[in-house]
């Protein structure tokens, strides 16, 4: 039985990766901090399993995490912690660098001390590649584009990004990085932009909601589903030589389209009255807005390819929250 650590139990892609390994017949351990933010409805699940456990660590405590792979023995380690929200990354940029950047830098360093043949999974983001509108990373992104963060949690992700390559060249570690484009599930936390509208939308449709206030709207992303993207890391670490990978759907749509998709879903054709846009709270200092990726070097070297489509994504999301709001579930 093969034994994978994940870090950040609590985040969406956990949940997903760790039902991809379980159902792989892995031992899955999952480390979660002790002020982690409840998530009842996904590890609650998980630890329905028994081949499933958690294990308190903090990635900015490395002697957490030597003890957990000490512990756990792990043949895969996939490195999923962050303080992953791009608009607090603005108000909250120390901690960002710690958790996002110095983090990876501790799971690294103690995969390195303490069991130097686990292969390595680090979470890295299309926000890597920041403006796409100008100079050499215009259009559809690579794994060969310009990388020009443009955010305090972009600069974290592009240091992790190049440390796992440092650890690969110089110690001969097993790693391999997602270069992720935006992926999204019911189980996105509430405050990225989709989970916002979907939620919004049962909301609005149960009477309990006037508006969904918003940022910049005009922006937009290449949005795809958390399951199809967790499939994608678990099938890096199966290859057999390490390498970087672009994932994404190629596939652009704006934020007015997910407002139209979600509103659609409950019979709103004209979601205008519904929604305010420009709101101060919600707008970035310097906003990403638009990332499109080039996905061909996964399909073509592992064969990966995604199941779910924008419209199956947004339809999914909206569904599993008109149950929940109708459950009185938040
Ligand atoms: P989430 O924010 O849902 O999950 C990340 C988890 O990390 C959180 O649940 C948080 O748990 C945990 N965490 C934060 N700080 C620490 C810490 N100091 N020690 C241990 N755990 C910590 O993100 P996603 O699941 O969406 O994403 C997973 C990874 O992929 C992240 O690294 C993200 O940056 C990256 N990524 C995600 C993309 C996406 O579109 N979803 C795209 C590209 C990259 P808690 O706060 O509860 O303790
Ligand atoms: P992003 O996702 O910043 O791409 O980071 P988010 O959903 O937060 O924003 C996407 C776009 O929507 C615009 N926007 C708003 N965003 C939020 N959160 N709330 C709003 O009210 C709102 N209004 C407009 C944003 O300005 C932006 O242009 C996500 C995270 O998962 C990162 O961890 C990950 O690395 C990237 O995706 C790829």
């Amino acid at each position: 039985m093969k034994t994978a650590l994940i870090t950040g139990a609590s985040g969406q892609d956990a949940f997903y990766l760790a039902g991809i390994l379980l159902g792989r017949g892995y031992k899955v351990v999952a480390t979660q901090r002790r002020s982690a933010r409840p998530a009842a409805e996904t590890v609650d699940m998980l630890l329905e399993n028994d081949n499933y456990s958690l294990v308190e660590a903090d990635v900015t405590d490395i002697a957490s995490i030597m003890r957990a792979i000490k512990e756990s023995q792990p043949d895969e380690f996939y490195h999923l912690a962050a303080q992953s929200e791009v608009g607090t990354s603005f108000g909250q940029p120390l901690t960002t660098v710690d958790i996002t950047g110095g983090g990876t830098a501790n799971c690294l360093e103690a995969v390195r001390i303490i069991k130097p043949d686990t292969k390595f999974y680090f979470a890295g983001s299309s926000e890597q590649y920041g403006d796409t509108h100008s100079g050499a990373s215009v259009g559809v992104l690579s794994e060969d584009s310009l990388m020009n963060p443009r955010s305090p949690y972009a600069a974290a992700k592009l240091m992790g990004y190049h440390l796992s390559r440092i650890y690969r060249e110089s110690y001969g570690i097993f790693v391999c990085c997602g270069i992720l484009f935006n992926h999204e599930s019911p189980h996105r936390k509430p405050y990225f932009v989709t989970r916002k509208i979907t939620l919004g939308v049962a909301n609005i449709e149960a009477g309990k909601q006037d508006i969904i206030r918003l940022g910049n709207i005009e922006a937009g992303r290449d949005w795809g589903h958390s399951h199809d993207f967790m499939k994608a890391a678990y099938m890096m670490l199966q290859h057999d030589k390490p390498d970087d990978y672009v994932v994404a759907t190629g596939r652009f749509s704006s934020i007015r389209d997910l407002l139209d998709k979600a509103f659609n879903a409950i019979g709103v054709e004209d979601w205008t009255s519904f929604v305010e846009h420009g709101t101060p709270e919600n707008m970035r200092p310097h906003d990403v807005t638009r990332l499109l990726g080039d996905c061909s070097k996964i399909e073509s070297t592992l064969g990966w390819k995604p199941d779910y489509d924008f419209e199956s994504l947004i339809r999914e999301m909206v569904e599993y929250d008109l149950d929940r709001v109708s459950a009185s579930i938040s």
